[in-house]
């Protein structure tokens, strides 16, 4: 195929256009299935149109509700189904959470996102949740929470503490998300996605790679995040971390090129989120982290830990922040 017809089948223009639907599975296979270095130079290209290519913004994690999970995702370690050496802890307290905010925005990080591993919140916990809120923001970060499902007005009270972002994710295409988990459906996760949207809370929702799915179910979850009315502002990619004792330890890893493609594929389509780099990097070489920056990805979590497994150290991503010449975004 010469390159204009090839332009032509994966949709060129859409990254200009507002009609994200233009992106079909099908098209963002073309994406995949193109030469490396067309696809990583058309997401570079894209990726300068619209932000400084050497600005990364950091994000820093605490988990501030450990393990003990009703649910079943059969990548997680905090599953109380699963033996992982997750032991189910008592929520954070607010002393704990603002030291750890107050330490994060010290190392440079400006998000502060916490989670908890909960199906969803009750009425009880969103309220502690709240006032954790307003204690990180207290501390001059921008504020992210990923709490599970929320019913009906839980979006609301959030968005009234301050919340900025709420983190909830597709995780894989429809038709892989059944293999993965069975305690919630794919459409739960879309209503709890439109009332964060409908609340006014900015939407950060992405999925996980690695998982032995194909290329297609990838091409597929990139597809349906990009027809989102709008897409989300805030776009996490994990690679699978393997833990122990859950279904899927052993899974033969993903070609760490393809996880390129992967933050490739959301750059172009989702032209102006901010695409994370997110699980993952502590099993990743820093030249393929630095083929990630190049193909789009403009965010990572920053700190030693994500939720319960392991990131590269503060001084590990200063010093390859160093090699690269990339600066935090402010
Ligand atoms: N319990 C809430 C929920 O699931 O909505 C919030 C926390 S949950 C840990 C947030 C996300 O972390 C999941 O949706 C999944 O995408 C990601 N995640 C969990 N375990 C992971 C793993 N082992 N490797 C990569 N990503 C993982
Ligand atoms: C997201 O998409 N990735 C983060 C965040 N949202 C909450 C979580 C990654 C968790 C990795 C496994 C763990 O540390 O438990
Ligand atoms: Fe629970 Fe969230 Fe882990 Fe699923 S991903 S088991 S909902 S903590």
């Amino acid at each position: 195929m010469d390159t204009a017809s090839y332009n032509e089948s994966a949709g060129v223009g859409a990254d200009s256009s507002p009609r994200n639907e233009r992106w079909s599975t099908r098209h963002v296979e073309d994406l995949f299935d193109s030469p490396f270095n067309d696809l990583l130079h058309r997401a570079h290209t894209v990726h300068r149109r619209h932000f400084d290519p050497n600005a990364v913004q950091l994000s820093t994690l605490l988990s501030v509700k450990t393990g003990g999970c009703p649910e079943d995702c059969a990548y997680c370690p905090q599953s109380a189904r699963y033996r992982t050496g997750v032991a189910d802890e008592e929520l954070l307290s607010l002393e704990q959470v603002s030291a750890a905010a107050r330490l994060a925005k010290a190392n440079g990080a400006t998000r502060f996102c916490m989670g908890a591993a909960w199906r969803g919140p009750r009425q009880r916990e969103l309220e502690r949740v709240m006032e954790m809120v307003r204690a990180v923001r207290a501390e001059g970060l921008e504020t992210c929470a990923t709490l599970g499902l929320l019913k009906e007005g839980q979006a609301e009270q959030l968005k009234a503490a301050g919340l900025d972002y709420y983190n909830h994710n597709l995780d894989t295409s429809p038709e892989f998300y059944g293999e993965i988990i069975t305690t919630r459906t794919q459409d739960d996760r879309v209503q709890t996605l439109a009332r964060v949207r409908r609340a006014g809370i900015h939407v950060c929702c992405g999925g996980i790679i690695g998982m032995g799915e194909t290329r297609r179910t990838r091409a597929a979850l990139i597809a349906q995040l990009a027809a989102m009315e709008p897409y989300p502002e805030s776009v996490p990619i994990n690679n699978l971390v393997q833990v122990e004792g859950t279904p899927l330890h052993g899974t033969a890893p993903l070609d760490p090129l393809e996880f390129v493609r992967t933050i490739a594929c959301a750059r172009i389509t989702m032209p102006k989120a901010m695409v994370r780099l997110s699980a993952g990097r502590e099993a990743m070489s820093e030249a393929i982290q630095a083929l990630c920056f190049f193909a789009g990805a403009n965010s990572i979590f920053y700190g030693e830990k994500l939720l319960t497994t392991g990131n590269p150290d503060v001084e590990q991503d200063r010093a390859l922040f160093a090699k690269l010449g990339l600066r935090p975004r402010q």
